[in-house]
């Protein structure tokens, strides 16, 4: 079941952000650009600074007007993987669900890279 959401969401962000903005085998630059954004932006994107980035705040952004398309791109790619991105280190009880941590960032974003060295 798994398998098959995983699917759908890879086909999603070809065509709704790859296909966009880069050429197909630029993917993996295409996923390094997101990176640098959610690290640089981090602490604007959680805006209530409780250290986790919250899918309400990502709708918050993506609607804002001031934001810039290229922006709501990349936060279009955070929030159709947010619950993976998430999930990629669990922060324990205390964790907010579904929030975006630094930590998890930095784990996720190794993982999706490693599937392009090959
Ligand atoms: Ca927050």
């Amino acid at each position: 079941m798994s398998e098959v959401k995983a699917e759908v969401e890879k086909d999603d962000f070809e065509k709704s952000w790859v296909s966009n903005y880069v050429p197909k085998d630029s993917a993996a630059d295409a996923i390094l650009q997101i990176k640098d954004y959610a690290y640089k932006a981090f602490d604007k994107l959680d805006s209530d600074g409780n250290g986790y980035i919250e899918k309400h705040e990502l709708e918050a952004h993506l609607k804002d007007e001031n934001t810039p398309a290229r922006e709501k791109s990349f936060i279009t790619f955070l929030l159709n993987n947010q619950q993976a991105i998430a999930d990629a280190v669990h922060e324990g009880s205390t964790s907010v669900k579904g929030g975006i941590t630094r930590l998890d960032l930095e784990a996720y974003f190794k993982l999706v890279l490693a599937m392009f060295k090959n």
